[in-house]
């Protein structure tokens, strides 16, 4: 039906899905219980090339496309959201930005590593009084006198992967009074000095993935790790996000297929009033709308995939459906989630059943990279061409 999914794209979901299965799903119920962030199986994605898949080989990456890196991160999604959301930063906010932004001294230094999965990539533009109103960061880079470093202060916050991370894309002002041209993006080792790792996050959902602030204090940034030019960061970060906002899409429709593939077996096998549960109607609605709702998701995502391959030619932008397909998807896996504890009743509510895994992570995805709110705002924004 869909003639642009190809042989190699089923390869790699199906890859995803043998490795997501035997390696993944067993250990997630452990590490969302003690939040242990999965270090071997996350080095075991980067050796499958499951962590810079969009990247070409030269760059460490396998050089496939944006469908490819959807149909992948569904599958270790659907097994496990926390390794989703390693994944999907590593790729979209780690990797797209550099490939698209990066010089080649860049990429060789910071790319290579990250999208062949030796090492793990961040990205950071969150701080603690600056979410959604992205153009309102208090942290500053100045450019020492010589014009060789800059030096960076200020705290981030929600910086995903930051507790093991190797290094970070970092947005902050160099001129604040410009608001958003005044955002300048870094490329930033975390083992220098004055990099801290701040207070990790304690999270409703996707434990195992880290997540804390980061501190800097008199950190300084050589002029070549400056990504892009000064005053260019808002842009990149917005482009970047427009990107991994497929990604958390395709983490959600993963969460999603998971819980309904655990409601259509529970109403398949478990008897009330001396029936399957499937056999009454009200558990029959829910299913249908699950399943409907899955689908719809899918082909947003498709069509957000087959936007971005487009606009790769043309350099149009495609947040109108990257913010479409993430809003929709993410909004069902929340529903979908919450409709798969309803059918499993009490089952749903133990902890003995990942289905209340799936909802506490499903939450998560309606929040960052763009809330829904950020997403309506986006789309309407692009309809009325109005700000
Ligand atoms: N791609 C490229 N450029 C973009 C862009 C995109 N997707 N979105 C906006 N820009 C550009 C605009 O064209 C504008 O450029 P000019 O200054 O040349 O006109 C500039 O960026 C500012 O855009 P805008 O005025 O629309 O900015 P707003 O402050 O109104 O913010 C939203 C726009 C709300 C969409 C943006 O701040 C946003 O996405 N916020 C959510 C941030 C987020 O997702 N945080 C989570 C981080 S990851 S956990």
């Amino acid at each position: 039906m869909f003639d642009f999914i190809t042989e190699e794209h089923k390869m790699i979901q199906e890859a995803a899905r043998d490795f997501a299965q035997r390696s993944v799903a067993p250990i997630a119920g452990h590490h969302d219980e003690t939040g242990e962030f999965p270090i071997d199986t996350v080095r075991q994605m980067g050796g499958l090339g499951f962590m810079g898949i969009e990247v070409p080989e030269e760059y460490g990456g396998v050089g496939m496309d944006t469908l490819a890196y959807s149909l992948a991160l569904t599958e270790i999604s659907k097994a496990d959201a926390s390794h989703g959301t390693v994944m999907s930063v590593n790729n979209s906010l780690f990797a797209h930005g550099l490939m698209k932004f990066g010089d080649e001294a860049q990429k060789q230094k910071y790319l290579v590593p990250v999208a062949s999965g030796q090492k793990i990539g961040a990205y950071s533009l969150t701080e603690p009084m600056s979410g959604s109103d992205a153009g309102t960061m208090r942290s500053r880079a100045v450019l020492n006198e010589a014009g060789t470093h800059y030096i960076i202060n200020g705290t981030k916050s929600w910086v995903t992967s930051a507790p093991f991370a190797d290094f970070v894309v970092l947005f902050t002002m160099t001129a604040p009074e410009k608001k958003h041209q005044g955002v300048t993006a870094f490329l930033i080792d975390t083992d220098k000095p004055g990099f801290v790792r701040g207070k990790t996050e304690p999270k409703l959902g996707i434990r195992a993935s880290a997540t804390s602030e980061i501190i800097f204090d008199n950190y300084e940034c050589p002029v070549e790790n400056r990504l892009g030019e000064e005053g260019q960061g808002f842009k990149i970060a917005m482009t970047v996000l427009d990107a991994g906002r497929i990604g958390i899409a395709s983490q959600a429709l993963g969460i999603a297929e998971a819980a309904l593939e655990a409601s259509i077996a529970y109403a398949q096998e478990r008897e009330a009033f001396g029936k399957k549960i499937g056999q009454f109607q009200m558990i029959q609605q829910k299913l249908a709308d699950m399943k409907t709702r899955v689908e719809a998701s899918r082909l947003l995502i498709y069509q957000a995939c087959l936007a971005k391959a487009a606009a790769k030619k043309t350099g149009a932008r495609y947040s109108l459906e990257a913010s479409m397909a993430k809003l929709f998807a993410s909004e069902t896996a929340m529903w979908v989630t919450t409709q798969a504890i309803q059918i499993h009743g009490g089952m749903g509510y133990s902890k003995e059943l990942p289905l209340e895994r799936y909802f506490r992570d499903a939450k998560i995805t309606e929040i960052y990279e763009g809330t829904s709110e950020i997403q309506r705002m986006v789309i309407a924004r692009s309809l009325t061409g109005l700000r």
